[in-house]
């Protein structure tokens, strides 16, 4: 039997994402969870900059933009002066692991009681598909011609596994690159936000994106390279299990 699913009113009409964006999935999840654990009402978005910040155009909550990578300092204001409010993070990996590292690192170490959305499509995506700290060994972006040389630009980062050494209270990897993994995906999303509603601390879900854009593949080519290839580098699955 077909099951019809409703958009959540979180999410708006029109978006400006590319066709096959990962962003639009991921969005729409966020606000699935929200709706489904009836916060939709008193849930606080913080966005920063690029293609990740066009959330707050879609997004019929509340909702207000940091300066690119201080979407976790914004938010940990916010949590501190209304903590009756669920309040999140939506941030690309350009603006959470280049300009924005040192941010998250001290919301982790603090173990701020909100919620990061860390979408993960591996490059700066809104000025040009540059090579970001997520970037995989090997791949061409627009400033690696030739492809990410380790020797000059170092390895690829792990954010979830290196936040997991300051003990936050959950934190996960997923991806969209299949239903399973849609599914598997908004499980954790919604782990993340329950740990916040318990005020058990920092939860953080990175999920892997496709960017047909720059990737310069199809829609369907940057999905398969996500389950392909993206994910054998970033492992899938929980690293802080809430309670751990
Ligand atoms: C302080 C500052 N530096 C640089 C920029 C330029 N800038 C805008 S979007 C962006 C890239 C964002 O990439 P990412 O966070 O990976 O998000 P995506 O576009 O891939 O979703 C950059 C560098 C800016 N807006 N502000
Ligand atoms: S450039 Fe990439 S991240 Fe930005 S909207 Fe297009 S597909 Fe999405």
């Amino acid at each position: 039997m077909a099951v019809t699913r409703v958009k959540p009113k979180l999410i708006g009409e029109n978006n400006q994402y590319c066709s096959g964006c990962g962003h639009g999935i991921l969005n729409r999840l966020v606000a699935e969870v929200l709706e489904e654990l009836g916060r939709a009402d008193d849930a606080i978005l913080v966005t920063a900059v690029g293609c990740a910040c066009m959330m707050n155009e879609l997004w019929q909550g509340d909702n207000m933009q940091a300066a690119h990578g201080r979407a976790p300092a914004s938010a940990t204001a916010i949590k501190r002066l209304r903590p009756e409010n669920i309040v999140f993070t939506y941030q690309g990996d350009g603006d959470l692991s280049s300009i924005g590292i040192a941010e998250i690192l001290h919301a982790t170490a603090r173990n701020e009681k909100f919620t990061t959305i860390f979408a993960n499509n591996g490059v700066f995506g809104m000025t040009g598909g540059q090579m970001a700290p997520t970037t995989l060994v090997g791949q061409k972006t627009t400033t690696t011609h030739f492809g990410r040389d380790p020797q000059f630009t170092g390895m690829p980062v792990k954010i979830v596994e290196l936040l997991a050494t300051l003990k936050p209270a959950y934190l996960a990897r997923g991806s969209v690159d299949s239903i399973k993994n849609i599914n598997t995906t908004k499980k954790y999303i919604r782990n993340a936000f329950e740990a916040q509603i318990d005020s058990e601390g920092f939860s953080l879900v990175e999920v892997l994106l496709p960017c047909p854009t720059n990737w310069h593949l199809t829609p369907e080519q940057a999905l398969e390279r996500v389950g392909s290839t993206v994910e054998a580098y970033y492992p899938l699955g929980e690293v802080v299990k809430r309670g751990e």
